[in-house]
């Protein structure tokens, strides 16, 4: 009946799926802490301009020298206080954090180091435009003395990675290594529905997502890349919300890139926060995911806030773009 838009057949919640999925439960416990933390956070966002304590800046800066924007502190404590609640969880890494957070070494039960961006693209909160919550769920692999070094694990080793967008609707697309769903949070029942199994990105289309007032900035390969699309027939579409940017290019397939500048030689999206989780979902979803030339998901960190070039999409257009280097 989904076809009139009031009822579906079959309602599979977050935490069913998960469970028909998984055995011991460690991980399911895991996702369904950030799960909650982002229902928090998708009440507080909704609240914007009506509640004093969402929009406006923290007064104080994050480890990158950005501000820190109320949300930005309230969502990252949110993410804490769901994951401390968690008995599995050995550490948390933030963007908004400068250090990571030992919650549990392996000797006391912490199985699981999780890594998130609380609130990307918190700068477009005061405009009511889309963000989003990124998480990465690693498995804790350091002894006790050095748990807190569990989140420096190349892309590769994640146990499941995604992003809750509060757009729209609020909608939560996660992979746990064989394939990506996608839930929307029914604001009714409180729960996160499975609206898609084993989504699949399309294979080519000719949409790119850059911040092009940065074109003179840009090495020669990028502004060749993007001659090439001027001359193509492309679509350019760049919302300045990396959440909402790679959710549009999962769904209408395209590319994104941010790649170094002048001032950012290195880029500027963070590869533990933003970087890995990113790559794997979409290569989940049958895409492809470059620092230039190399996989981004090969990429091992040397510290916590490293700093990484994205080029994620569309097969086609990532050879595209590469084609270019
Ligand atoms: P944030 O994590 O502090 O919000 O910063 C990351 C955001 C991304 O969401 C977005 O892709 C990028 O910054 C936009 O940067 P720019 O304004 O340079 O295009
Ligand atoms: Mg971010």
């Amino acid at each position: 009946m989904s076809e009139t838009g009031v009822v579906r057949e079959n309602l599979t919640t977050l935490r069913k799926h998960l469970r028909a999925r998984e055995e011991d439960g460690g991980l399911r416990r895991v996702l369904e802490a950030v799960a909650l933390a982002g229902k928090s956070i998708a009440h507080k966002v909704r609240r914007a301009r009506i509640d004093d304590d969402v929009i406006g800046q923290a007064g104080a800066q994050n480890t990158h020298g950005e501000d820190q924007q109320k949300l930005d502190v309230m969502s990252d404590e949110l993410v804490l206080q769901c994951l401390r609640e968690c008995p599995e969880v050995a550490v948390y890494a933030s963007e908004e954090r400068d250090e990571a957070l030992v919650l549990k070494t392996a000797s006391e039960g912490g199985r699981f180091c999780v890594v998130s961006d609380p609130l990307d693209g918190s700068s477009n909160i005061d405009v009511a435009v889309s963000v989003g919550t990124i998480f990465s769920v690693l498995d804790n692999d350091q002894p006790d003395a050095d748990t807190e070094k569990s989140a420096l694990q190349p892309g590769t080793r994640q146990r499941a990675a995604g992003y809750i967008l509060y757009g729209s609707s609020v909608v939560l697309v996660l992979t746990l290594g064989d394939g990506v769903d996608m839930y929307v949070l029914d604001p009714v029942v409180g729960e996160f529905l499975l609206v898609q199994e084993r989504l699949q990105m399309p294979a080519e289309r000719k949409i790119y997502s850059i911040n092009e007032a940065y074109a003179d900035d840009f090495e020669p390969w990028v502004r060749a890349y993007l001659d090439h699309a001027h001359a193509n027939g492309y679509g350019s579409r760049y919302i300045g919300s990396m959440v909402a940017d790679v959710h549009r290019t999962l769904l209408k397939g395209g590319v994104f890139l941010y790649p170094p500048t002048a001032k950012a030689p290195a880029g500027k999206l963070r590869l533990l926060y933003e970087g890995s989780p990113m790559a794997f979902v979409v290569e989940q979803a049958g895409g492809v995911a470059t620092a230039g030339k190399e996989r981004l998901l090969e990429q091992v960190p040397e510290k916590l806030h490293q700093r990484t070039p994205v080029i994620l999409g569309s097969r086609a257009e990532v050879e595209q773009v590469q084609s270019h280097i």
